[in-house]
Parts: structure tokens; sequence; C-alpha cells
């Protein structure tokens, strides 16, 4: 053991053992050290603690690590992996502000295979993020194998689809049950969605009878929106929208079922009122909350439905009008927490529409204060997309999430007068070497003086 102060504690690499009743030996496993009853780390579930609350203890002689639940105690292994070697002693008492903490990945304009999703899911983890939302369908690809439906994949999940014609792929059923699994062990959620009734060219490139006229439709592989919507007034279209839905909730534990909604701009709005009337029950109807973008917030809504706040407007009536109608409220604001925009002007990939997003404006805004009417007693969380149009790689995809998705984590976890920009920008600079380390690309923004 080396000489330390007093108060803390050197974890000995590969020496220090981890003790955890067997509730907690999975989680133990993610600390990479060996268990042994008389372990210097001892986890334990403390039932008085919040589900995903922990208390961690550091003295000069050991670690205990307390959780409200086997979650609770991973959050907390987390924070143990930030703290490094080098344990300062003391306690920390954590909990999160928001219970919905999320990251999406858009794998319809730029595909990534299960083992990538995994090891993004690895990274996620590190800053308790506990929702990864999967955007699976959109106007260039359809990403997820549907029973009954093969061209939905064959012909608009192969060679040539997305976003320039490089995104080619998709998830079998066994792919998404491995994914939904691997990331359960690390209590992710995974959220599926189903974009519609726009932003569906991919549908009817495989399906042309789902369109009005039933004429061939050609792949689109730019980067446009707004063009393409199901027809509201056919019966195939909540036929075909049923089974859908009803397979990826058979494959989904979590409880919840994205169906987009957004930009619709190419369906009547009539048409989406009533597609959306239609729609909007189903996955209630195999048990799951239903979640769409905010625009679904102009019909009559479930109970339990959520609406998940995207653009960048100051305020929004309808949304407002949800949440006093006691609806839930994702919130991921675009100029806050669109991780495909541009962190300045010469960041080579992103877009811009919403504005340039620095780590700063990522980290420095309150979700409870970003929509009036849109309270804390209304936000079930805060959700950081990254969209792929401009995705070309794994690389890519790290480039633009890393460091500004820790931001966004921080904000949906740390209580609002526990967050600080200085402080933030300072634990952050210690990820630049083990991001260097394990050769996870990042930006380097000029806003943290690295390590
Ligand atoms: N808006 C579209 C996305 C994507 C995005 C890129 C939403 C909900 C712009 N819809 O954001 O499909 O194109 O920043």
């Amino acid at each position: 053991m080396r000489p330390v102060p007093a108060a803390s504690f050197a974890i000995i690499d590969g020496g220090t053992a981890v003790s955890a009743p067997p509730p907690l030996e999975g989680v133990a496993a993610h600390l990479g050290l060996p268990l042994a009853a008389d372990g210097a780390i001892a986890l334990a579930l403390d039932e008085a603690l919040p589900a995903e609350a922990y208390r961690l203890e550091i003295t000069a002689t050991g670690v205990t690590l307390a959780g409200g639940s086997p979650q609770g105690v991973f959050w907390g292994v987390q924070t143990l992996r930030q703290l490094g070697r080098e344990l300062p002693g003391g306690v920390i008492e954590d909990h999160p502000r928001y219970a919905y903490r999320g990251a999406m990945l858009d794998l319809a304009r730029h595909f990534f295979t299960p083992a990538q999703i995994k090891a993004h899911v690895d990274l996620l983890v590190q800053f308790k993020i506990n929702h990864l939302h999967l955007h699976l369908t959109d106007d260039q690809g359809w990403r997820l194998e549907i029973p009954g439906w093969p061209r939905l994949t064959e012909v608009s999940g192969g060679p040539g689809t997305g976003v320039d014609g490089a995104g080619p792929g998709f998830l079998t059923l066994g792919d998404y049950a491995d994914v939904v699994a691997y990331a359960a062990d690390r209590f992710v959620t995974i959220v599926p969605e189903i974009d519609m009734p726009g932003h569906v060219n991919a549908v009817h490139v495989a399906y042309p009878e789902l369109t009005a006229d039933g004429r061939p439709v050609a792949p689109r592989t730019d980067a446009e929106v707004g063009y393409s919507s199901l027809v509201a007034g056919r019966e195939e279209t909540y036929t075909f929208v049923e089974t859908v839905l009803k397979t990826v909730a058979g494959l989904t534990p979590g409880p919840y079922l994205h169906i987009g909604g957004d930009e619709c701009l190419s369906t009547p709005p009539e048409d989406y009122r009533t597609f959306l009337e239609r729609v909007l029950p189903i996955p209630g109807r195999f048990g799951k909350s239903v979640i769409g973008w905010h625009e679904i917030a102009g019909v009559d809504l479930p109970e339990d439905a959520v609406v998940q706040y995207w653009r960048i407007e100051a305020t929004d009536d309808a949304v407002a009008r949800a949440a006093a109608d006691g609806r839930r409220v994702i919130v991921s604001p675009a100029d806050r927490t669109y991780l495909d925009m541009k962190y300045d002007a010469d960041t080579p990939l992103g877009l811009d529409w919403a504005g340039h997003l620095s780590v700063e404006r990522a980290y420095d805004w309150d979700p409870a204060e970003r929509l009036p009417g849109v309270g804390e007693d209304a936000i079930l969380g805060v959700e950081a997309p990254l969209w792929s149009e401009t995705l070309r790689s794994v690389d890519d995809l790290r480039y633009l999430t890393f460091p500004r998705l820790p931001a966004v984590a921080e904000v949906a976890w740390s209580p609002r007068d526990g967050r600080d920009w200085q402080s933030f920008r300072e634990r952050l600079a210690a990820f630049g070497p083990r991001w260097t380390a394990g050769g996870i690309s990042f930006h380097r923004s000029p806003e943290i003086d690295w390590h």
C-alpha cells in the first residue's frame, strides 16, 4: 500500500477486492476488481435510499458504497471509477434530479452496428445516462427487422441506404434483443422510435402499396425532411403501423415506445390528427407509454403520454397545455442538447440550424426554466439527441458526443444549485487523458484546460 494521506484510500491495481452480496455481484463485476468476502471495497443495498441514490464513504482503510437499488450502487460505481486510483477521504451522498436521463442515436441516417451501440452504452453510463433512445426509422433507412414486412430491411436497410448512401445495415430481432440485454445489464433502458406519420420514405420505397397512388418511390439519400407521409385515410396504413408497434413492443422490456410525429410537413393537419388519434393509443394496448416529438401535443394525448420538446422557440403553448394537463415532458431543446450541432464555425461535422453548441451552452441552462408552463414537476427528464446525417464513423459519433454529453448528463443528474461551470470544466479536464488513452475520439474544446 503506497503511503497516502490519512483520510484517503488507494486502490491497488488488481490487488483491491470488492465484497458484494449476491444481488450486487453483477454490479461489482463492472469495477473490474476481484470479489472477496473481506474486500476493502464493500457494496451494499440500503432500502432507505431512493432507487437511483447512493452513499459513498471513503476512509483510509476502505470504501463503503451503498445504493437504494443495484442501479443506485451502479451509479456509485461510476463515481468511484471517475475518482481514479487515489480516492479522497469523505462521504458522498448523491441522487439524480430527473428519472429520465437520455441520449439518442439516429441509426436511420447512418447505421451503427450492435457492437458499436454497445460500446456507446459503455461510455454513456460513465455519466449516469439511463436511457438510450434509438431512432430506428426515417426517410433514408429502416433499421429494425419486422417479421411479415421483410422489404423494410431487405430494401430500406440494405446496401446504398443512409445519407449519401453510406449508412447501410439493420438490426435483426436478435441484434436488437442483444443490445437491449446489454443495456439492461448496465441499467440503461432502450427507447425505440418508429417515426410516423412523417419521415417514412424508406417505408414507401419498400412497400409502394402504402403510398397514396401505389406507384414506386425512389430511395432518398439526401438530408431533406418533411416530404413524406403515411396515408391517414387508408386502412392498410393502420395494419402496417399496428404490426410494427406490436413487434417493437414485444421486443422492448422498457416502458416506452416512441412514435415520432415530427416535421409532418406533407401530412394535412386534419390527417395528422386522424392518424395520431388512431395510433397514439396503440402503445398503451401493448403495455407501453407513448412518447412523441412535441408536435403531438396538438392532439388529445393518452394520460401517460410523454412529449419530447426539441425546438428552439422560447415558448410552445401546446406543450405548456400538455404539461398543465398532467402530461410529462422530456426536455431536448436543440440549442442546448442537439449533439449534431457544430461546436463552432470550424467544426467539420454537424449542422448549425439551431446555432453553434459549445460545451458551456450545453451545460449552463436549466430544464425547468426553458419553457414557460413546463416546470420541474412536469419534467420527466432531459435527453441529448445525436442525429447522424453528417456522421460516417464511430469516431465522428464520439467527436460530436464528447465532451458535450457529459455536460447535458450533469444537467439531468445534478441539483440546479449544485451546478457550476467552472467546477464542471475542471472535472471534465481529467477525461482528456482517459479518452485519449482509450482511443475515444472527442473534441478538445478550447473551453477546457485539458490535463
Ligand atoms: N430535425 C429532425 C431530425 C433531424 C434534425 C437534425 C427532430 C425531431 C432536425 N427532427 O429533430 O430528423 O433531421 O438536427
